[in-house]
């Protein structure tokens, strides 16, 4: 794996954006100023940079009830999803999506899904189109835990290997499912075994380590660039807040919830940039005073932009 400074770099950014998005929204979402439920992706910033860095621009992701760090880590802009989540005509679905929604087929967003394992067979189909015309673009779904559990999981994984289908399934365990610790659904210990069943390799990956998620997603990249089919990724990880945002933390303990926070992705990251002389301590803080003045404007450009008109409330509207 060769990756140049200027990408590691990058892959801090990113994570950056995605924590002062996700923290920003929180605090709004209190304040009674976000419309809808919003699904928060704090402590999960590893998984899902680290995957999007191992792809191209034309490559597809789909995503989840969780996928604001899916869409920025893909390259999606703070101010026009910022702007989704205000319901403003200026998101990208026109304020019409908001936070489970959210799509843009520019870069390859093939839509955050308030479905649970609604995105899985979506990326299979974008996996097989790639496939038919021959363009060497690969797919990635991302999900849950939870959505390991659905029928859609099995079936898409199923015809991905039977096909050899281009197409990377990321399970980002952080072991909950809403309340619901996942040894009560599940009696196989690790997601990735389930891989064995549908003969292709099934990874573990320590999902709050970026540069381990990206070896593992560059890998399976490779492999489906190659026309040798897909793999099947577990990143064991935690996300930092309720299932929901408002939602009372009442299923789990204060210790499990430190105990995570201790391995928190960003700060690990740091760490080894300055150990490694890859940045110094004051780059690092000047890319962090960056993002926050992005994150700014972008709050700026939500407010400001104007609110969807009546009568294009059925606009865009195909079912
Ligand atoms: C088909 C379906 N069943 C149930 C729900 C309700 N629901 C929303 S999120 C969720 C849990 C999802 O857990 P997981 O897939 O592990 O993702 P995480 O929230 O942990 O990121 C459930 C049961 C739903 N939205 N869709």
């Amino acid at each position: 794996m060769e990756l140049s400074h200027e990408k590691m770099i990058t892959m801090y950014r990113q994570m950056l954006r995605i924590r002062y998005f996700e923290d920003r929204v929180s605090k709004l979402f209190a304040e009674g100023v976000l419309p809808g439920f919003v699904h928060l992706y704090l402590g999960e910033e590893a998984v899902a940079v680290g995957v999007c860095s191992a792809l191209n621009d034309d490559d597809y992701i789909t995503s989840t009830h969780r996928g604001h760090g899916h869409i920025i880590a893909k390259g999606g802009k703070l101010d026009r999803a910022m702007a989704e989540l205000y319901g403003k005509k200026t998101g990208y679905n026109k304020g019409k999506g908001g936070s489970m929604h959210m799509a843009h087929t520019e870069l390859g967003i093939l839509g955050a899904n308030g479905i649970v394992g609604g995105g899985i067979p979506i990326a299979t189909g974008a996996g097989l189109s790639a496939k038919m015309r021959g363009t060497k673009q690969v797919a990635v779904a991302f999900f849950g835990d939870g959505g390991s559990n659905q029928g859609t999981f099995h079936e898409s994984i199923n015809l991905a290997s039977a096909f050899d289908l281009p197409v990377i399934y990321v399970c980002e365990n952080n072991l909950y499912g809403v309340g619901t610790r996942q040894s009560k659904v599940r009696k196989v210990e690790h997601i990735a075994d389930r891989a064995v069943g549908y003969a292709i390799p099934g990874v573990i990956v320590d999902g709050n380590d970026v540069l381990a998620v990206y070896r593992a997603a560059n890998e399976a990249v490779e492999r489906a660039r190659r026309g040798e089919g897909p793999t099947l990724i577990e990143c064991k990880t935690y996300r930092w807040h309720t299932h929901f945002e408002g939602e009372p933390d009442t299923y789990r303990t204060k210790e499990e919830v430190a105990e995570w926070k201790a391995k928190e992705p960003i700060g690990r990251f740091e760490v080894y940039l300055t150990t490694e002389k890859i940045a110094t301590a004051q780059e690092l803080e000047s890319i962090r005073r960056e993002v926050m003045d992005e994150l700014e404007a972008a709050v700026k450009f939500a407010e400001t932009s104007p609110e969807p008109e009546l009568h294009e409330a059925l606009e865009d509207v195909y079912a």
